[in-house]
């Protein structure tokens, strides 16, 4: 199996002169020495990171990165879920740059606006569903999370309903690290380091059919049943105690989980049913990534809340938001102070990012490409390459998200009893191959820039194909 090198025939327009990529400074040895010496990264063991060493990554243009020892590498995660229109767009770097010479900084607070938040809260506006025409802004989508419970919390008191407090979540669901939202996530890893948690927040089953469903059920009456533990969950609790449901529309971290047709619908049955908001956690899946703008718009539903970052400025800087359905944002706005904002809320040159990001989306047809073209296409190629494969039981996903499920035995739905092992003997092969491709215990997870023309796909899923053939063959499997 060989690697494909030809390089693309598709150049993006408008990108930065090589001349301004940073130049390497150090060498690869000093660099890791000095991040061993001073840096903590995020859910990592320093311990044994420090003995290997990070990659060190030194520059990027379209869906390529290099790292310090000028490795080209293919980046089918689009940084962490979050570079939809690629790296190395002149647009952004052009409109911080801009926008950091007129205004740099000034707060939303106190009687106070300017034209980067507006426009951008118009433009979202526009680009959103119809009822979404407010918006609040963060740093992140983990603040964004916890500026969701503040909102709810405020939301219910507007309408008298002060028992409504309790929020329900999903086992394996990500909803950030910050306290709120590492509480509303369901990965028990977090919940064990911390110092506590924030109270009223319950969580039910999430609707991954490969790993967790039972007996002859079909994937839409398993979905239907994870979907009726909410309303078992409400009648326990009592529906006068629950505020909110929350949950990403596809499971991102938690292993591109793509819920069956008749989970959402019966989800937002059950919320209108009992009065209590729908929130959809769009950090992942706004922006395009499914082939639609935002995810609750493929499966079809109607949210009250939806939380965004990463997409909204392709990561080139931070910002986070929450954008409220006319009933709620009403609500908010009529009933007196809302005692929530961060230093940063709606940061000017976040915001000018995001415009110019959001504009190349729209203008450049970049989310109608994913729909029609291009997410089709790989969705395709994944399933044509691996159709048969003997450790490949299922593969979820639509537009540029997917999710391989590795498996002993994929007639059979049997997980690998090892699964994290397996997971990280194939992301090894991924990463030696020079393939970013993220492994959540035993689902390897593919969330390329949407930019992606076809002639790289295949060089994704033909490197996938590599280190997927080559994981089954160290394990002894043919
Ligand atoms: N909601 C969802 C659905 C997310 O995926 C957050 C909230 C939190 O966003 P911030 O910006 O606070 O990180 C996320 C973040 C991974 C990985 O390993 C995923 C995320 C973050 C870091 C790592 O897949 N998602």
């Amino acid at each position: 199996m060989s690697y494909r090198t030809e390089e693309v025939a598709y150049v993006q327009p408008a990108v930065l002169p090589a001349a301004q990529a940073p130049t390497v400074k150090r060498s690869t040895a000093e660099y890791r020495a000095l991040d061993a010496a001073h840096h903590i990264h995020p859910f990592s063991d320093m311990g044994s990171l420090n003995r290997t060493g990070s990659r060190v990554i030194v520059k990027a243009q379209g869906v390529y990165l290099w790292d310090s020892e000028d490795n080209k590498i293919i980046d089918g995660m689009a940084g962490l879920w979050c570079v939809n229109v690629g790296y190395g767009r002149k647009e952004l770097a052009d409109a911080a740059y801009r926008q950091m010479q007129e205004l740099p900084f000034y707060n939303t607070f106190f009687k106070t606006t300017h034209p980067p938040v507006i426009e951008l809260s118009a433009l979202l506006a526009e680009l959103a569903p119809e009822p979404f025409n407010h918006f609040f802004y963060c740093n992140s989508g983990s603040e964004g999370n916890d500026t969701v419970l503040r909102i709810v919390h405020q939301y219910w008191a507007t309408q008298g309903k002060h028992s409504k407090k309790f929020v329900i979540s999903r086992k394996n669901g990500y909803h950030g690290s910050t306290i709120a939202g590492g509480t509303l996530g369901g990965m028990g890893y977090m919940h064990e380091q911390m110092p506590s948690k924030v109270e009223n927040i319950v969580h039910i089953d999430q609707p991954y059919f490969f790993g967790e469903a039972e007996g002859n059920l079909t994937p839409e009456e398993f979905a239907l049943a994870r979907a009726q533990q909410l309303e078992a969950k409400i009648l326990e609790i009592g529906a006068d105690n629950v505020a909110a449901f929350i949950g990403e529309p596809f499971q991102g971290a938690g292993g591109v989980i793509f819920p069956a047709s008749t989970y959402w619908p019966e989800i937002q049955r059950i919320c209108r049913k009992y009065d209590i908001l729908l929130v959809a956690d769009e950090v992942i899946g706004g922006f395009g990534r499914t082939g639609e703008w935002f995810a609750h718009q493929h499966f079809g539903f109607e949210p009250d809340l939806i939380t965004l970052a990463k997409g909204l400025t392709s990561g080139y800087v931070p910002m986070g938001a929450v954008g409220l359905h006319d009933r709620v944002a009403k609500a908010i706005i009529e009933h007196g102070d809302f005692n929530h904002g961060l230093t940063y809320s709606g940061h000017p040159v976040a915001a000018a990012v995001a415009v110019a990001n959001l504009k190349l989306l729209r203008d450049e047809k970049i989310v109608e490409r994913v729909k029609t073209d291009t997410g089709p296409y790989f969705q395709k190629k994944l399933r044509d390459t691996f159709a048969n494969h003997p450790i490949i039981g299922e593969i979820s996903g639509a537009g540029l998200v997917a999710g391989l499920q590795l498996a002993e035995d994929p007639k059979a739905r049997k997980r690998f009893a090892n699964g994290g092992e397996v997971g990280t003997i194939c992301r090894d092969f991924c990463f030696n191959g020079n393939l970013i491709m993220r492994a959540t215990g035993d689902r390897m997870l593919l969330s390329p820039p949407l930019v992606i023309n076809k002639l790289e796909i295949d060089e994704i899923v033909a490197k996938a194909k590599y280190a997927i053939d080559a994981t089954a063959q160290q394990l002894g499997i043919s």
